[in-house]
């Protein structure tokens, strides 16, 4: 492991301005209260800024809010060109404010600045021109089989949605769905998570430059148990879309059931990494290493489970380990940083808990495996350890950081095996130049995504999601068309058809 450093970013570092506190934001007003929770940079220890909590109280304002702005329609009735128009003024912003974005969401979240300015930042901005030109091209289902009746299936908006976001991707994530819920003419009440609720904080003036009207999007910061389940258990909630922890993701189903709010979880993951002796191993090296190490290693999608055909495994796992040994820990500012500090210190900890419990079940380390002291950062070193059991913790659990986990296999089909028994089903990473085994795989391989030959890619169009624990529902363009509006079926008659007449003489 090699450390970069940490006097490069301080430049990038000293330009960032966090506010002095992150009010909730409701009907484009700034709303105050009694509890302020600290939000801290994990790349130093050092606090930030504090959020002002939103109790049951604002958060039942911010959900009138939206309400009303609905009721009153002005979005929704806002004619489609003007829609897009203001959908495209906020990508623009986004991009005009990318620095300064990147800058809040690297000192909050400790994800390398160069990683946000490449990848998460101009993700913000796509997610809104791809809805702004989602809506565009909608189509309706006509029927027009029944001579006497026309039927035609109209999509309306269904009203007031609830957003709630995670800390390993705050801006990416949470305005994809946001982007969404308003792009087909909903209003919604975001709540990002309380350790990271800078850039969304930030967003909320970039979406009144653009001309959001006041109330569409209402912003509530807090805590999950308290301003995040107060909003998914209140009854003027349409619809809720959640991405998190498979464990928060039960609670809020459960908060959902009584109001009968439909959901979409976008959940955990433990996704396995195949490669075969077919395929072009460097690719597949460089693959794995993005795969595991890239995000800082907290991401749903990770390829934590690197599976290796048994005569390439000895080789592979040696030059992975070099690799791993030259990877760049350090400052997240630093333009060089190739992993930045994790979100916290107790997550770090967390983390790193697992080389014990791997120990316990007969694996071994093959590197790092420690923390990193620097300036009470919450940095580690890039870890992998091999295992010949699929039921060791660390192959079960989602470990949600810079931490892999290999294993061999002799046949393709114990290779979908081992990759199959597991409680997520989010990703499935193939690498091999065999057709037939890709082919094999696409169609075995029980997970809601399946990238062959390639690290992630995030294709908008599509549906994105996993099986099992990994979620319910979808997100992309026409699983969030499905989710944030509801279908009716209207008839009308093609001419004056003969009624029966009741009741006459
Ligand atoms: O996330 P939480 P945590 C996984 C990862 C991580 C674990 C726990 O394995 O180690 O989850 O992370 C809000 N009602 N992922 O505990 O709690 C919370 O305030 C409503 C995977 O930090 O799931 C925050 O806004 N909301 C993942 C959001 O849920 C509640 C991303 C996520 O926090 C709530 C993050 C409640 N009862 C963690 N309780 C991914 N899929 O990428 C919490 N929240």
């Amino acid at each position: 492991m090699k450390e970069s450093s940490s006097n490069n970013g301080a430049s990038l570092r000293a330009e960032v301005n966090p506010p002095e506190i992150c009010l909730n934001v409701i009907d484009g007003k700034s709303i105050q209260s009694d509890k302020l929770i600290p939000v801290i940079d994990p790349s130093t220890g050092d606090k930030i800024t504090s959020i002002a909590e939103a109790d049951q109280d604002i958060v039942g304002q911010a959900v009138l809010s939206a309400k009303k702005t609905f009721q009153m329609g002005t979005w929704r009735n806002t004619r489609i060109e003007e829609r897009q128009s203001i959908l495209r003024s906020v990508a623009d912003l986004i991009d005009r404010e990318a620095k300064s974005l990147a800058g809040l969401e690297c000192l909050n979240t400790g994800i390398p600045m160069a990683h946000l300015l490449q990848g998460q930042i101009p993700r913000a901005a796509l997610n809104f021109r791809f809805f702004a030109d989602y809506i565009g091209q909608t189509e309706g289902d006509l029927y027009t089989q029944n001579s006497d009746f026309l039927t035609f299936v109209r999509r309306d908006p269904v009203g007031v949605a609830a957003l709630i976001g995670p800390w390993n991707a705050p801006l990416a994530l949470l305005t994809m769905k946001a982007a969404a819920a308003i792009a087909f003419g909903n209003s919604c009440v975001v709540k990002p998570s309380e350790q990271t609720p800078l850039t969304m904080f930030a967003m909320m003036n970039l979406l009144k430059e653009a001309g959001v009207p006041d109330g569409v999007v209402n912003l509530v910061n807090g805590s999950g148990s308290v301003t995040g389940s107060a909003l998914c258990s209140h009854p003027d909630i349409d619809r809720i879309s959640f991405t998190g922890g498979t464990e928060t993701g039960r609670a809020i189903m459960s908060a959902a059931a009584n109001n009968l709010t439909p959901v979409t979880m976008e959940l955990g993951g433990k996704s396995a990494n195949i490669i075969f002796k077919s395929a072009d191993l460097d690719r597949a090296l460089d693959g794995a290493l993005l795969g595991i190490f890239s995000n800082n290693g907290q991401q749903c999608l990770a390829g934590s489970r690197i599976l290796l055909e048994e005569s390439i495994a000895k080789d592979f796992i040696e030059k992975f380990k070099k690799r791993a040994g030259q990877v760049r820990v350090g400052d997240p500012f630093d333009p060089r940083t190739e992993i930045g500090a994790l979100g916290s210190i107790a997550h770090r900890d967390r983390v790193l808990s697992f080389v014990e419990k791997g120990i316990n079940d007969g694996a071994e380390l093959i590197c790092g495996g420690k923390s990193i002291d620097d300036n009470n950062g919450a940095y580690m070193a890039p870890t992998a350890m091999q295992v010949s059991n699929n039921s060791a913790q660390i192959c079960q659990e989602e470990i949600f950081g810079p931490f892999a986990v290999f294993q061999t296999f002799s046949s393709t089909t114990e290779a979908f095996e081992i990759a199959n028994d597991t409680d997520f089903g989010l990703v499935s990473y193939v690498w091999s130049d065999d057709l037939s085994v890709i082919t094999a795989a696409q169609a075995e391989l029980r997970s809601g995504l399946v990238w062959v030959n390639t690290p992630m890619v995030r294709e908008l169009r599509a549906p994105f999601g996993g099986f099992s624990d990994s979620g319910i529902g979808r997100e992309g363009g026409k699983a969030c068309e499905s989710f944030y509006t509801e279908e009716k079926t209207v008839t009308v008659p093609t001419r004056k058809l003969e009624l029966n007449k009741l009741g006459k003489e």
